[in-house]
């Protein structure tokens, strides 16, 4: 008897360590990808306690700069692959779901792109064939290796117009349908995206819910939009961000949740009359020695609403992309002020997984 309950005991202490241990993508095995953007010395394996993190808790993986043009495709003639390379073989290498990020983007695009010898824009024809010549050459490279990609990202704006990018002004809107062809005739296995940030505004709800329409109306493959999930302690609701997903889901295509932070810093109306500038950036990085607990209560509350929220809807949602993987990679330590020290992400500056994780994974 005494020998059972002894036995009994340490099965219990193994298992209670063994659940511990559950990574936060076995926690949400069979519901749905948990993701990661990974920044260059991630990628290079510089950051070995950062891999290390990746490959226990995520099983996807998207690039969060190697693969955008001004740094892919820095010249007409001139593509530089070295990193992407490395991306996708580290994503091979650990079994990971590999997302190309991104094909077509005003932001960050090569400033020869759309404009000739003159400085004017170049023809319609001409930038057709650029875009069908950048598309094809990254994503034949990477053919059945990057399983999805977002074709087009951010064209749409909150009013639901097209953003004035320089593929819009040329091209109108058939710029989009164009890049879906090409990324389809380049790979016809690969998952198509679209993927923009503010998905909760209804302007910008309405016009992707026509433009997916429009997509699959013509006979192009788009397989789920991706909804960035940039948010902060005040934006947005809950309740908004369901509204969109179940509009975007209820087209037919699955949802994905790209790009998910949340900065716990106050949100920044840079419209605001700032008197005095010492005091207003005091107020605006209040946390640069470690978030007040009563500050992470809420942050992570919020968090767990957004992930119960997720769950809910795991039926129409194939993946949870955070963007980067821990409070110091972040994005937000920079933007929309510089040097501040935010905590946006899953894993703190120790590494750690954040508190409302435990509700999952233990
Ligand atoms: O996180 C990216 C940052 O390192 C880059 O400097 C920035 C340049 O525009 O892009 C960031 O990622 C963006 C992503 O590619 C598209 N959605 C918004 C993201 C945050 O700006």
């Amino acid at each position: 008897m005494r020998n059972t309950l002894i036995i009994a005991a340490a099965l219990l202490v193994a298992s209670c360590g063994a659940a511990e241990e559950k990574g936060v993508k076995d926690a949400f095995e069979g519901k749905f990808y948990i993701g990661a953007a990974l920044n260059a010395s991630e990628i290079v394996g510089a950051d070995t306690a950062g891999v290390e993190i990746l490959k226990k808790h995520f099983n996807s993986i998207v690039a969060e700069n190697c693969m955008k043009c001004e740094e892919i495709h820095p010249q007409e003639d001139v593509y530089n692959f070295t990193l992407a390379d490395k991306f996708v073989e580290f994503g091979e290498e650990n079994d990971m779901f590999i997302i190309g990020h991104c094909l077509v983007w005003h932001s960050q695009l090569a400033k020869w792109f759309a404009y000739d010898a003159e400085g004017n824009y170049v023809t319609p024809e001409v930038l057709k064939q650029r875009m069908k010549d950048h598309i094809t050459t990254i994503v034949t490279r990477y053919k059945g290796r990057v399983q999805g990609w977002d074709v087009v990202n951010e064209a749409i704006v909150e009013d639901g117009s097209y953003r004035k990018s320089p593929f819009y002004e040329i091209l109108g809107e058939e710029f989009i349908p164009w890049a879906f062809e090409c990324a389809h005739a380049a790979d016809p296995d690969a998952e198509l995206y679209l993927n923009d940030y503010g998905m909760n505004v209804p302007g910008r709800r309405d016009a992707y819910v026509k433009l997916i329409n429009d997509l699959k109306a013509r006979g192009l493959r788009i397989d789920a939009i991706g909804m960035q999930g940039h948010m902060g302690m005040d934006y947005p609701t809950v309740e908004e961000f369901e509204t969109s997903l179940l509009a975007y889901a209820g087209t037919g295509v699955n949802v994905m949740i790209t790009e998910w932070d949340m900065s716990a810093l106050p949100t920044v109306n840079m419209g605001a009359n700032i008197s005095d500038i010492e005091e207003f950036k005091a107020s605006l990085n209040p946390y640069p020695d470690g978030l007040p607990e009563e500050v992470a209560a809420v942050w992570n509350e919020r968090m767990k609403a957004f992930m119960d929220l997720f769950l809910k809807h795991a039926d129409k949602i194939t993946r949870v992309t955070a963007w980067g993987i821990s409070d110091d990679d972040s994005w937000k330590n920079g933007w929309p002020v510089r040097g501040r020290t935010d905590y946006p992400l899953l894993f703190d500056r120790n590494l750690e997984p954040k508190p409302f994780l435990d509700e999952y994974t233990k």
